[in-house]
């Protein structure tokens, strides 16, 4: 890898990274500078396999070339155009496509750049439902320890994630949170854990007694919670949330960024765990990738109620970015989508599942493993801590990297999300390497 630093010779002082230990990184800089397939190419032209579909966003492979074409085309025909009183073709059928595919009754669709975006968006939306409804006091916002909804600032109130809220202060105000469901009585379990469900769940009950279930607006939750380390919601978790969101008027929100598009070995994790939220919020995978873009689902009875309040030449939504809906992001969505369809992909991934999760169970041996869990392609591997809060797990990140595997940590949390396409043998060359390292550490 010294030999990659060497080849890579870029001035580095003036790209402030994102969520990067940016002087670290400039002593021993990890560059990928090419990728086909479940493989990237380091500067030095060494190959690396892909454990996280990039960050979960590439699911189809990286280089397809049928969202290559698409994207050449679409700004040979028409790069750019605003999207506010104006519209572009590929936007609407990417709304219908994409409304043939969500659980039923979500098919109303808003664009947007990012999954931050998404998710403000989706809070911005339910407030507004409730105002255009007479219910303006209902401000209040629930979240979760442990969530992750992004950096914008409602996003990150809304989420659970230390490191992202310790740095910028208070946040939004009227905001609660649930307790995260990463339990002990869990541990060592593949897909939905046994306990605690319907106990954690109540903690929106114990909220809506405390400040008024008419004062809460919307509860965001990740079906499975990713960045903070694949939290599985045990048996029961979300009905009860449903049951209790329906039963005082509260909008439920389903931030499955990560976990939409297949991931879950079904197309959205709705489908998976059979529970419907009011809205959805999915980004990522969306373009497999390939040009920022993401998309908030609603209800249709959301969007009629806002539209109903507004006179018939209003602007109903006072919402939009310059890139909602851009001409080339939906070309890519849509070259995506049909590549989804035409390989089945969803099924392929779905059929990798039961070995990916046994293989993921199989590292419980390793005496520093302190939990593995997982659902349909998401993995997590919890290590003991040793000489400081992520240290280990850095270490695991960086030495997977030198040896040829790239991967996610979240803190001393090993996670794992391959590719759809990744075969079986590439699988046990994952977990092999991933071994190896484990016990060396
Ligand atoms: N919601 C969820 C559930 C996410 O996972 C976002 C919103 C924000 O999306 P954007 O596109 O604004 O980044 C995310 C993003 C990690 C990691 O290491 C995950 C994300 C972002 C950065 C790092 O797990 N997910």
């Amino acid at each position: 890898m010294s030999q990659a630093a060497a080849r890579f010779n870029e001035p580095m002082n003036h790209h402030w990274m994102p969520f990067t230990a940016n002087r670290q990184f400039h002593e021993a800089p990890r560059i990928i500078a090419r990728a086909e397939g479940v493989y990237y190419w380091n500067s030095a032209g060494e190959k690396l396999l892909d454990a996280v579909s990039g960050l979960y966003t590439t699911p189809a492979g990286h280089g397809r070339q049928e969202i290559r074409e698409a994207v050449t085309q679409q700004l040979q025909e028409l790069d750019y155009a605003p999207p506010f009183q104006f519209g572009t073709p590929g936007s609407f059928r990417l709304a219908h496509e994409l409304a043939q595919m969500l659980p039923e009754g979500l098919n109303r669709v808003f664009f947007a750049g990012s999954g931050s975006e998404a998710v403000e968006t989706a809070l911005k939306i339910a407030i507004q439902y409730h105002r255009v409804r007479g219910q303006g006091q209902r401000q209040r916002l629930v979240g979760r320890a442990r969530g992750y909804h992004g950096v914008n600032f409602a996003g990150w109130s809304v989420g659970g994630m230390v490191k992202n809220r310790e740095a910028f202060g208070l946040g939004l105000p009227g905001v609660a949170h649930l307790r995260h469901t990463h339990i002990e009585a869990n541990r060592f379990t593949m897909g939905q854990g046994e306990h605690g469900g319907v106990d954690l769940a109540d903690d929106l009950q114990r909220l809506v007694d405390l400040h008024g279930g008419d004062t809460i607006a919307a509860c965001i939750v990740e079906p499975i919670a990713g960045s903070t380390g694949i939290l599985v919601p045990p048996k029961g978790y979300l009905e009860r949330l449903r049951a209790i969101c329906d039963t005082h008027g509260i909008l439920l929100i389903f931030d499955e960024v990560i976990c939409g598009f297949g991931r879950t070995g079904h197309a959205f994790a709705a489908d998976a765990f059979g529970v419907t939220p009011d809205i959805m919020t999915l980004a990522k995978a969306i373009t497999n990738g390939n040009i920022p873009m993401a998309a908030v689902a609603v209800r249709q009875g959301i969007q009629q109620a806002i539209f109903d309040a507004a006179g018939p030449d209003a602007v109903e939504f006072f919402h939009g970015y310059t890139y909602s809906a851009h001409p080339v992001a939906c070309a890519a969505a849509l070259a995506t989508l049909k590549i989804y369809r035409d390989d089945a992909l969803f099924a392929r991934g779905a059929a990798l599942v039961p070995k990916f999760l046994e293989q993921i169970a199989g590292l419980a041996d390793i005496p520093i493993v302190t939990d593995t869990r997982g659902y349909g392609l998401l993995g997590a591997v919890d290590l003991a801590t040793q000489g400081g809060p992520g240290l280990r797990g850095f270490a695991v990140m960086r030495r997977c990297f030198e040896q040829g595997l790239v991967l996610r940590v979240a803190g001393d949390t090993v996670i794992l999300a391959p590719l759809f396409i990744t075969t079986e043998s590439q699988l046990d060359e994952m977990f092999t390497l991933l071994r190896g390292v484990l016990k060396s550490v």
